[in-house]
C-alpha cells in the first residue's frame, strides 16, 4: 500500500500559473471570393475574440493554412475558378490538415447540394445571410473542439506536457526556421537519477508524482517561448531559442538545484530526486544530431556522478 506523495515546498510556489496556461484566441481562415462578404463575416468573429485571416484567392489555400495555422476554416461555396467542394477535398489530402474543420458559409440552399458538399469532409453547412450570433457559436463549438482534440494528440496524459510527437515535430519547425533566419536553437535533455530507486522504494504512483512536480517546476521556470516536453519515461525536452549554451546552462543548474531542493513526503518518509541533463546547440551542432549531442552529453553527466549538466 503506497501513500500518496507531495511535494511539500513546491506546493505554495505553483499558485498563480504562468501565462502558459491561457487560452489562445481561436485562429479562423475565412475563405470568400468577395473581399466585402469575406471581411464583414471577419468583422463578426473578431469582435467575438477570434484571429481571423481573408484569403480571397481559393489558389492561395495551402500557403494561407501553412502561414496561419488556423483552428478553422469558414469556407465559401462559389468562386471563380474552384468551387469550395474542390478546395476542401484539396485540403483533406494534406495529413496536416486532415482533421481541420472546414465550416461551409454559402448562400446555396439546396439540401442536395449541400450534403452533397459536407460528403468531401466539412463540419456543417451554414448558410447566408446569418446572424452574428449562430456564426459565432457554429464556429467556437468546432474550433474549441478542434483544441481539444489537438491538445490530446500532442501532450501527455500524466504531466500535461507535450508529447514525443510533437517535440519531434517543433524541433523539426524550429531548425527549418533556425536555419533560414540564422537562428539558435539549445536542445535540453534531462533525466532523473536514478529513478528506478524511487519507484522500488516508494511505489510508482510516488513517482508519477516526482515526474508532474518537475513539470511544473519546468513550466514555472522557464520562459513561454521555451518548449518543453516529456521526451518519455523519465526523460524530459527543453528547446530554447537563441540562447547562448553559458545561458542555457545557466538555466538548467538553476533548475537543477531547484528541484534537488524539493522534498517529497511518502508517508511519514522524505525524500528527494535529483536529475542530469546534457545540452547541445544548433549550429554549432548540426540539426540532424542535435538529439544524439544532447543524448550524448547527458550520458558524460550520468558517468560523471550524475545531478550535474553536461554540454
Ligand atoms: P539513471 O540515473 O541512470 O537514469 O537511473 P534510472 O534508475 O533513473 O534509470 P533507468 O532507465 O534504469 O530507470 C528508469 C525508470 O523510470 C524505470 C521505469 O520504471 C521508470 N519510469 C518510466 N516511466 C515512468 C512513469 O511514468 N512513472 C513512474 N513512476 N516510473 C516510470
Ligand atoms: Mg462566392
Ligand atoms: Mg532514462
Ligand atoms: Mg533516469
Amino acid at each position: 500500500f503506497v501513500k500518496p506523495v507531495r511535494a511539500i515546498e513546491l506546493v505554495d510556489t505553483l499558485d498563480g500559473m504562468t501565462s502558459r496556461n491561457e487560452p489562445e484566441p481561436y485562429r479562423i481562415l475565412v475563405v470568400d471570393d468577395e473581399p466585402e462578404v469575406a471581411e464583414y463575416h471577419s468583422l463578426i468573429l473578431e469582435e467575438a475574440g477570434m484571429i481571423t485571416s481573408l484569403l480571397h484567392e481559393p489558389s492561395g489555400i495551402l500557403d494561407a493554412l501553412a502561414a496561419f495555422r488556423p483552428d478553422l476554416v469558414l469556407m465559401d461555396m462559389y468562386m471563380p475558378k474552384c468551387t469550395g467542394r474542390d478546395l476542401s477535398r484539396l485540403i483533406r489530402q494534406i495529413p496536416d490538415f486532415i482533421s481541420l474543420p472546414i465550416v461551409f458559409l454559402s448562400s446555396e440552399t439546396n439540401k442536395v447540394t449541400q450534403v452533397s458538399a459536407m460528403r468531401v469532409g466539412a463540419e456543417a453547412f451554414l448558410t447566408k445571410p446569418i446572424q452574428p450570433e449562430d456564426l459565432i457559436s457554429a464556429v467556437a463549438i468546432r474550433a474549441e473542439r478542434m483544441r481539444t482534440l489537438r491538445s490530446l494528440m500532442v501532450r501527455d496524459g500524466l504531466t500535461g506536457l507535450f508529447n514525443h510527437t510533437f517535440i519531434a515535430q517543433y524541433l523539426e519547425t524550429s531548425l527549418a526556421a533556425a536555419r533560414r533566419e540564422n537562428g539558435k536553437l539549445c536542445v535540453v535533455m534531462i533525466d532523473v537519477d536514478l529513478f528506478k530507486s524511487v519507484n522500488d522504494t516508494y511505489g510508482h504512483p510516488a513517482g508519477d508524482q516526482v515526474l508532474v512536480a518537475l513539470a511544473r517546476l519546468l513550466q514555472q521556470r522557464l520562459r513561454t517561448n521555451d518548449l518543453i516536453g516529456r521526451y518519455g519515461g523519465e526523460e524530459f525536452v527543453i528547446i530554447m531559442q537563441n540562447v547562448s549554451l553559458k545561458e542555457s546552462l545557466t538555466i538548467v543548474n538553476g533548475l537543477r538545484e531547484d528541484f534537488a531542493r524539493l522534498k517529497f513526503q511518502c508517508g511519514d518518509q522524505f525524500f528527494s530526486c535529483t536529475f542530469s541533463g546534457g545540452i547541445a546547440r544548433f549550429p554549432e551542432i548540426a540539426g540532424d544530431r542535435l538529439m544524439e549531442a544532447a543524448d550524448k552529453a547527458l550520458y558524460e553527466a550520468k558517468q560523471t556522478g550524475r545531478n550535474r549538466i553536461e554540454l
